[in-house]
């Protein structure tokens, strides 16, 4: 039975069910009778595999195909009418094209199925910076995500009220996942979003990537906010006050780590403690009182699971200990536990590797691959997904309808050379500049080669759903709003290699002391040294104390380094990519940005 009474609603849902022909329809209400038939039911199909009830409660198991493991750039479109708004980092495509190549793939897709149709908000309902979406799918892996995701169900609708048109309409089919058809279709001016033949997340989930990065980016644009490809998280001070810092770190670069970071013990005698507001995305919005505000559009993370083990991540694991979904990690047959790269050193032996083959898996993790090296039990961007309640050190401020104020905005990426551990910007268009300039080396999150430096401007540059040049100056403009109220800009790099390929910063819950620096800074209460690239701090400013044989003197030398040559190498890099990437593929550079080049390089010529 329908939910709600709006006629928006009830029209598009009534066009979707004639597209795609479903066999039955089904409102999701969010109730746990629902959830729990369904989870039933994909466990008897196998959709689902059930786990360990007694050591992971209410967690189930999923496989995606071999060939549907991460997000596909190459198949990502925004659809403006006009392809200049679409800008040099999308794909693009007419509207009314990608509409008529879409439709007969759509057209009876569901034959056979049932259609769920997902009512959601993101942000806590009732919140001023939160928005409705409706996902309509034929996967019950999809509804079971998107309820640890979103706040999915019949109150979503309450926020949208009985006339309304304003929620964003997700149509999701995985038809038969064949990835020569595959598709992820963003239509900005019509609130829409079609995706077809993936059942990976970052397609599927559409509330996630999306809705609230790719449409909300847009309607930020249109309204005069900021969505971003950012963790929230609150450091409580000795003296009781809490700081909130955003960072925007490209895709499995340290996002939901640095979120759930817990300090280092002489941190935590003194009285210091991290909160999780978010680990992915941020909505910014300026208050009343003039500062920046931050709401996590999310309710649940969907992480990367290797390298999460109690040391590396503690908080991230105990939040996937219970109702939570693993997706291509492996399982312990023994116990029907699941195991990872990176969980501890004893791969189960009676395993079932990701792709299902049922292997030894200490000797599968002992054979050297292809590339040389070792076998995977756990794809690499393999994931669970969890309900941020679950987060020992989700913050209070967690469902404030007014979010956190913002005091410090974080960049940074994966950078074996050039970039510092932590340094600020001069001010708030010199920090749009670094966030323009965040690069990084790529990962496993998204299909294609791994390790290859690209250029991620703000870690946004698959979620941007405007013209990057456009979004470039919203953030000049946010700052002009915020004025003396503008929160401080940095970039940090936690990936430092020395000559033979190691990492020279411990990070994880170190990168506490980074954070330290940074919040006396925008108390101003530190002083700093002034490089040609911005501030950077004295030695003596990042606390080592119980880290000094790791970090010693000459490691923290390295760690601060200007190489000024490096840096000529940088900006030289920066305005081939303004030049070439950007400006003559249709980026509208702002002409600020092309001064902070000139700026930079100056200094270091001076
Ligand atoms: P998405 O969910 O894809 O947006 O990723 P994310 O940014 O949340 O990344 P996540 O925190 O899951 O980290 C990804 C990988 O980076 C994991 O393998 C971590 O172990 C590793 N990592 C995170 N923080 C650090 C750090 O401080 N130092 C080092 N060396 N590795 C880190
Ligand atoms: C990312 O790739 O940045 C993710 C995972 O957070 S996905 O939801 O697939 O986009
Ligand atoms: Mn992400």
């Amino acid at each position: 039975m329908a939910l709600t009474k709006n006629p928006n609603v009830l029209k598009w849902v009534d066009e979707m069910v004639a597209l795609t022909k479903p066999d039955n329809v089904v409102w999701i209400d969010g109730s746990d009778e629902q959830l729990l038939a369904l989870r039933k039911e994909a466990i008897s199909t196998g959709e689902m595999i059930e786990l360990n009830q007694e050591k992971l409660p209410g967690c189930i198991y999923h496989r995606t195909q071999p060939n549907d493991v991460a997000r596909v750039e190459d198949r990502t479109f925004i659809c403006c009418k006009n392809k200049e708004d679409a800008g040099p980092t999308n794909n693009w495509c007419d509207p009314q094209e990608m509409y008529a190549k879409l439709t007969p793939m759509y057209d009876g897709a569901m034959k056979g199925r049932t259609m769920y149709v997902i009512p959601y908000s993101m942000g806590p309902i009732g919140s001023p910076l939160a928005k409705v979406g409706v996902e309509v799918t034929d996967s019950i892996y999809v509804v079971l995500n998107m309820d640890i995701m979103t706040r999915m169900g019949k109150d979503a609708f309450e926020n949208l009220g009985e006339t309304s048109n304003d929620f964003v309409r997700g149509l999701h089919s995985k038809a038969n996942v064949d990835p020569e058809n595959r598709y992820i279709v963003h239509f900005p001016e019509d609130n829409a979003i079609w995706s077809i033949n993936s059942a990976y997340g970052g397609n599927v989930l559409l509330g996630k990537k999306c809705f609230a990065l790719r449409i909300a980016s847009y309607q930020g644009w249109k309204e005069g906010w900021m969505a971003e490809h950012m963790l929230i998280l609150g450091v409580k001070k000795p003296d009781g006050e809490v700081k909130y810092i955003t960072a925007a770190f490209p895709s499995a670069c340290g996002k939901t780590n640095l979120a759930m970071l817990i300090p280092p013990t002489g941190y935590r005698e003194a009285g210091y403690e991290v909160y999780t507001v978010g680990d992915d995305i941020a909505w910014m919005k300026q208050g009343e009182d003039g500062k920046l505000y931050a709401i996590n559009p999310e309710n649940g993370f969907f992480g990367v699971a290797p390298g999460t083990n109690d040391k590396s991540n503690h908080n991230a694991l105990a939040s996937a200990m219970k109702n939570s979904i693993f997706t291509n990690v492996a399982i312990n047959n023994d116990d029907m536990t699941v195991w990872w790269e990176g969980l501890d050193k004893n791969p189960p032996v009676n395993a079932t590797e990701w792709k299902g083959a049922k292997v030894n898996g200490v000797e599968y993790t002992s054979t050297l691959g292809e590339d040389g090296k070792p076998l995977k039990l756990a794809h690499p961007n393999s994931r669970f997904t969890a309900p941020a309640e679950n987060c020992p050190c989700i913050s209070p401020e967690f469902n404030n309808p007014k979010g956190v104020p913002v005091s410090a905005i974080v960049f940074g990426g994966r950078r074996a050379s050039t970039t510092p551990l932590v340094y600020q910007s001069f001010d708030w268009v010199h920090g749009t500049y670094m966030g323009s300039a965040v690069s990084s080396e790529t990962t496993a999150a998204a299909t294609g080669a791994v390790g290859v430096l690209r250029h991620d401007p703000m870690a946004m540059k698959p979620f941007i759903g405007y013209n990057v040049g456009d979004y470039w100056k919203h953030w000049l403009d946010m700052g002009e709003k915020l004025g003396e109220n503008a929160p401080k800009i940095f970039n940090v790099n936690w990936f430092k290699q020395d000559e033979n390929g190691n990492f020279i910063w411990p990070g994880f819950g170190d990168n506490m002391r980074v954070l330290d620096w940074i919040i006396k800074r925008c108390e101003g209460k530190v002083d700093a040294v002034e490089t040609p690239i911005g501030y950077l701090p004295k030695k003596e400013d990042i606390n080592i104390e119980g880290i000094e044989d790791e970090v010693t003197p000459e490691i923290m030398d390295k760690l601060l380094a200007v190489d000024i040559d490096l840096w000529k190498k940088e900006i030289a890099e920066m305005r081939r990519y303004y030049d070439e990437d950007i400006a003559a593929k249709g980026g509208r550079v702002p002409d600020a940005l092309r001064a902070q080049l000139d700026k930079i390089e100056a200094n270091l010529n001076k």
